[in-house]
């Protein structure tokens, strides 16, 4: 049985249509994901929309509208968009399905009889954007506003269930301690870890002035706290606690990618809660940064806010791999990011001037001097060869190592170098004027098969990020990707003879839309 990998995203909120930080995380898991799928892994991508909570009440009656309604109508434009770029993601999960309501009602009662919720009361400020209770000192230092959005917290007060989170954080602080990997990056983590010594209260998870929501099983006046709601849907979509939790046993523990702004839910809140349930733990929790766009805070009154429809622009004007291999280029995973059209432009020329014109150069002089077949690689290598075999060679690892480590910039940008590092061999030893002269007929095989060698290896790498184009051009070199494991096409070479396809630029210049 092949080895399972579990992978999730956040489950967003449905309150307005998906924009370039959804795009972004939703990209990036999807690569991580491809690339455990090319490794031959049973792979299970996770993602969705989480639909309770006051934020999504609000926004409804603003717009006019229910919660319910607003939740299906944008549930499906992410549904959508996901598509459009590329995502393949194994299930969605919405937190209004029947599904997770029944599991989260169970998850609950498994608490409750563990004794880890009990009635109290809450009084104290809200985040309604963020869905988050803020401590005394943490509002005073934000002067009563959300660090995030800058709105003004809410005073709440009133009876609440509590789960006894107090209990489960030296657990949880332990576990952070002792497994360096748990929660990624490493000064996140530095973060998390000081904000756990310093305490932490037990946790609200019940409103009873809110209707839109779960209902507590225990008492169905008090629905359950979005967080702990939304939190849930990383087992609740693998059946957990319903008649047949088949998919829990196989997939889980899994990885979460999330950004940075909601790390304290996912690697305190959530191990608490499966701690009470005496479930694993995740595998790993990594968060991403954010974007800005010009070096500003995106924003729609400043008009450098990338949402759906610029998305939507991009991907039909450079294809949706571009638009993905942007993203994933654009900083090191981790770090926050900035959209420019310089860096964009920059990072289509990688696409379509480095590798797209690595892979046609390679095949239209195969196909002119070789009649399209690969020739055999002959007589003793020279210096430059051997650069350019050991480079190619040492591929596999080093992508293999990038994306085991989150490194999805590197995982990206290394099979570019390569490319850029063929055409700099193939502009160096010529061909063209190897093919004029008879006597350098076994010096110009060489440079062709190793060129193509090189730059097959390099599309390869390159179908976690580009799924489309990199398959589109292997099929140019006539490399069929099917059945085969990245270890399989990485440890193989186009053998001599191998006929090669039709060369076709792979990255066309599009007119601007
Ligand atoms: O927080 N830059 O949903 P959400 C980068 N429902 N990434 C960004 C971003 C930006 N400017 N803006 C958003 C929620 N994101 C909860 C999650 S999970 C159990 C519940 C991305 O719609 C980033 O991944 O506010 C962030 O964590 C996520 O969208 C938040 O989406």
């Amino acid at each position: 049985m092949n080895k399972t990998y579990y992978i999730t995203t956040p489950i967003y909120y449905p309150n307005g249509e998906p924009h370039l930080g959804h795009a972004y995380c939703t990209v990036c898991t999807d690569v991580l994901a491809r690339f455990h799928k090319l490794c031959g892994e049973d792979v299970h991508f996770l993602t969705g929309t989480d639909e309770h909570g006051i934020k999504m009440v609000k926004t409804a009656a603003q717009l006019g509208t229910e919660p319910r309604a607003l939740a299906d109508k944008n549930a499906q434009v992410f549904r959508e968009l996901w598509q459009e770029i590329g995502i393949c993601n194994t299930d969605f999960i919405r937190t209004t399905e029947q599904r997770h309501r029944e599991s989260v009602q169970e998850i609950i009662r498994r608490m409750v009889a563990r004794d880890d919720i009990y009635l109290g009361s809450y009084e104290g400020w809200y985040d309604e954007g963020q869905e988050e209770f803020v401590t005394e000192t943490e509002a005073k230092n934000n002067d009563y506003r959300s660090p995030i959005s800058g709105r003004p917290l809410v005073r709440y007060k009133e009876n609440s269930y509590f789960f006894r989170l107090g209990k489960y954080v030296p657990q949880v602080l332990k576990y952070i301690e002792e497994h360096p990997d748990f929660v990624q990056p490493e000064s996140r983590r530095n973060e998390v870890i000081s904000k756990l010594r310093a305490g932490v209260d037990d946790l609200s998870i019940s409103r009873a002035t809110l209707k839109w929501g779960i209902p507590l099983p225990n008492d169905p006046e008090h629905v359950v706290y979005v967080w702990m709601d939304a939190l849930s849907n990383y087992i609740t979509a693998l059946g957990y606690g319903s008649g047949d939790d088949s998919l829990y046993r196989k997939y889980w523990p899994g990885v979460h990618i999330i950004g940075k702004e909601i790390l304290w839910f996912h690697a305190v809140y959530w191990p608490a809660m499966l701690m009470s349930l005496g479930e694993p733990l995740p595998k790993q929790i990594f968060a991403h940064g954010w974007w800005t766009s010009e070096g500003k805070k995106m924003s729609k009154s400043m008009g450098n806010f990338i949402d759906m429809q610029k998305l939507r622009d991009v991907a039909g004007t450079y294809g949706q791999d571009a638009l993905r291999y942007y993203m994933v280029r654009a900083a090191s995973f981790g770090s926050d990011l900035d959209w420019t059209e310089a860096d964009f432009n920059k990072s289509f020329n990688e696409l379509a001037n480095v590798l797209g014109n690595c892979l046609n150069r390679t095949i239209k002089m195969i196909g002119k001097y070789r009649e399209g077949k690969v020739p055999d690689s002959q007589g003793a290598l020279e210096a430059i060869d051997q650069a350019l075999v050991e480079k190619t060679n040492k591929l596999a690892d080093e992508v293999r190592k990038a994306y085991l480590e989150y490194d999805l910039q590197a995982a990206a940008m290394l099979p570019i170098e390569l490319a850029r590092q063929t055409n700099g061999y193939i502009d160096a030893t010529e061909p063209f004027k190897l093919a004029k002269d008879p006597e350098k007929a076994q010096r110009l095989s060489t440079v062709l098969n190793l060129s193509a060698q090189a730059i097959m290896k390099a599309l390869v790498s390159l179908i976690p990020v580009l799924p489309s184009k990199a398959v589109e051009g292997l099929a140019q070199l006539n490399v069929s990707i099917e059945g085969k494991t990245f270890d399989e096409l990485m440890g193989a070479t186009l053998p001599a003879g191998h006929q090669l396809g039709e060369g076709k630029p792979l990255f066309p210049k599009l007119e601007r839309k």
